[in-house]
């Protein structure tokens, strides 16, 4: 495939200033090395010739030693010493441009062959956006350890949550013959800095229990050959129960001596197929997962017994957080979901072993449009954390919408728990500075599929892209990430650059607009997720309650008259959401039970809040399209359309948000608009 929707934001199309194009000519058409390239350099060494033929139209030659005139210098950093020397973290590199007396010169230095991978693709960034040559300058190294992304892909093809077409890995039962398909996305994955990666769902089903056996690792580690061209390490999502269920024992009890001996033997086997394996993946004791709990055990006792097995191998254990009773019922008003992963990981701070990371969702109930960060990061002081977000747009229009979800993911790294006094970011927690802990990162699930443009929505793929980015450096600003990823994908034209931005930027408020309002959540179609039913969960076992009645809506989930959970947080954060008058307007459902009439701090009452940001938000995905069309002569005919389609889809669908919502609340409160708009 060779569309510009499948090349996504490694566009290749050749720079058209020529005098910029001499000038980078004259500075790479040599490339120097000394040494015989293999593994990650070599595929670093490719992707930099291929992309300077593509875009400038010549091929470095590659010599051991400076011939005379410009050349590009590769050097790889091979010992500790060198590295502190350099200042430069292992996977970090450093791009310099001199200017010497005939001619200028660039040395690329990489801490390892990973840095140099990493260092390659910014630089051919830099020359994407047509940087001048004395601008080729950068010192990068990844903020975050584990840069992770994990598929919730099936062995029969379909992806749980995927919204862009059948599974990229697998088909029919079995890993894919196409491993193309899986080196252009590793080649993405590792172009925005990402380096692990886990292939299968989180819930492990027959086939997937089986990745682990003499039978099925020598396909899975055809997939971890490929990622590890491309610096990224492969993980598996295991069952908990496999002993049982494929082992032949009669227990999955992870303190019962057989148990442990099958996974240490299972560890085994897997690092002789695959001996650069990063480790598991545990949904257990969640949603009908088995788990520990079945044997009286607790989470502990289950993610140690894995991280065991591991451990001789240095393999991790990523152990999920999304723990809670998801067979309430709704007239139960003291069972919280959003409590759930605190009451349960709380206790156990500082039982886990160091392999051992706990995964944790960005929210405490499920990947909502709007939702307060969980108040586990920063409660677990000596356990190991990382963060979960969701690309795949699962509650934020499964890339129908246009929902560029990177300033949601900024607020939260920037979310300030006050854990360890003012400052202590989430941010500072996951990339392991706050507790020095020795694993920490990022994972997200992904939103790629085998749709010719990876995402469903080539708009979708900004936030990819935006995710690489941001785990890279939590510093970078929404503005920029969206901005690079603008110019990387549609060039540098500065009306296309503006309104993409633009639209980008914007798409988050809107959706939040037109769907469920101040933090609430939940207004969803039961199973799928999409579209709006304002009742969809509101009687069902899920613990996603709104509470809407007559007086009122909103989850009363303070210390005095709710569910505590307010409590969960540190101050000054748990007065600030648990009192009514400070708590902010973006959250208040969240946090409490208000009457229709109950005045918010923008000074409108909750109902008419609603009725204004429905048609507010409707109106908003309507002028997303207009604006689009402006960029008509500007945009190749096959992607301006395919926008332009999804775009219009979004804004009828708004429609249908804002007058089921509107309806939905004008019946039950007979309040009616200020304003008088039509309300069905
Ligand atoms: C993989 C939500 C989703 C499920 C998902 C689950 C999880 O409940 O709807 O599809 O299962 O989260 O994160 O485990």
């Amino acid at each position: 495939m060779n569309s510009h929707a499948y090349k996504a934001w490694l566009n290749d199309s050749p720079l058209e200033d020529e005098l910029l194009k001499a000038k980078y000519s004259a500075l790479v058409g040599q490339l120097v090395f000394d040494g015989e390239p293999s593994g990650v350099l070599n595929t670093a060494i490719k992707e930099l010739r291929s992309g300077i033929q593509a875009r400038i139209g010549i091929t470095p030659a590659l010599n051991k030693r400076k011939e005379p005139g410009g050349f590009l210098q590769i050097i790889v950093c091979t010992d500790e010493e060198r590295l502190e020397e350099w200042r430069l973290g292992e996977e970090g590199f450093k791009l310099r441009y001199t200017q010497g007396a005939a001619h200028g010169y660039l040395t690329l230095t990489g801490g390892s062959t990973v840095g140099v991978l990493y260092g390659v693709f910014h630089l051919l960034r830099l020359i994407g956006a047509g940087k001048p040559v004395e601008e080729l300058n950068a010192e990068e190294c990844p903020r975050n350890r584990l840069r992770m992304i994990n598929q919730w892909d099936n062995a029969d093809g379909s992806i749980e949550r995927g919204y862009a077409g059948r599974s990229i890995f697998y088909e029919n039962g079995s890993i894919t013959t196409d491993l193309q398909r899986i080196k252009d996305y590793a080649r993405m994955l590792a172009s925005v800095g990402l380096n692990a990666i886990s292939i299968n769902n989180v819930n492990v089903h027959e086939i997937e229990t089986r990745f682990i056996t003499d039978e099925l690792l020598p396909s899975v580690a055809g997939v971890a050959d490929i990622f590890r061209e491309y610096g990224i390490k492969l993980y598996l999502s295991v069952n908990f129960a496999a002993p049982l269920q494929i082992g032949g024992l009669p227990t999955a009890d992870p303190l019962d001596a057989g148990v442990q001996s099958w996974w240490k033997e299972t560890a085994k086997r897997i690092y002789s197929f695959i001996p650069d394996f990063g480790g598991f993946v545990v949904k257990a004791d969640s949603e009908h997962r088995p788990g520990p709990f079945a044997y009286g055990r607790d989470h502990a006792d289950g993610a140690n017994m894995l991280a065991d097995s591991l451990a001789a191998h240095d393999g991790i254990v990523i152990w999920r957080c999304f723990v809670y009773d998801c067979m309430q019922d709704w007239r139960d008003r003291k069972t919280d979901r959003a409590r759930a992963a605190f009451d349960h990981f709380k206790p156990l701070d500082g039982r886990f072993r160091s392999n051992v990371l706990l995964q944790i969702k960005n929210g405490p109930m499920d990947f909502q449009v709007r939702e307060p960060v969980s108040p586990l990061f920063g409660a677990m002081k000596k356990t190991n954390q990382m963060m979960e977000f969701q690309i795949t747009q699962e509650y934020t229009g499964q890339q129908k919408h246009l929902c560029y979800l990177v300033p949601q993911w900024k607020q939260v790294l920037e979310f300030d728990t006050f854990a360890e006094g003012s400052g202590t970011e989430v941010k500072r927690i996951v990339d392991g500075t706050i507790y020095g802990m020795n694993n920490s990162g990022i994972a997200a699930v992904s939103n790629i599929g085998n749709d010719e443009s990876w995402t469903g929505h080539i708009l979708a793929q900004a936030n990819l892209y935006g995710y690489g980015r941001l785990v890279w450096n939590p510093n970078l600003t929404a503005e920029e990430i969206s901005t690079e990823w603008t110019i990387a994908t549609f060039g540098s034209d500065p009306l296309v650059v503006s309104t993409i931005k633009g639209l980008l930027l914007e798409s988050w408020p809107i959706y939040e607009g037109y769907t469920a309002p101040l933090g609430v959540g939940w207004m969803v179609a039961p199973n799928h997720h999409y579209g709006p039913d304002v009742d969809g969960y509101e009687y069902s076992r899920w613990g996603t309650y709104h509470f809407a009645d007559r007086d009122g809506i909103g989850v009363d989930r303070t210390q005095e008259s709710g569910t505590g959970y307010t409590s969960q947080y540190e101050e000054p954060n748990r007065s600030l959401y648990d009192r009514i008058e400070t708590c902010p307007d973006e959250l208040l459902l969240f946090f409490h039970h208000v009457p229709y009439t109950h005045q918010l701090h923008s000074g409108k009452t909750v109902i008419q809040h609603i009725y204004d940001t429905h048609f507010w938000g409707a109106e908003e995905a309507e002028r997303m399209l207009q604006e689009w069309a402006g960029l008509a002569d500007k945009i190749d005919e096959a992607r301006f359309v395919h926008i332009a389609n999804r775009l219009s889809e979004q804004a009828k669908h708004a429609t249908q948000w804002r007058d089921i919502i509107n309806t939905y609340f004008y019946r039950k409160s007979g309040i009616a608009d200020a304003f008088g708009r039509t309300i069905y």
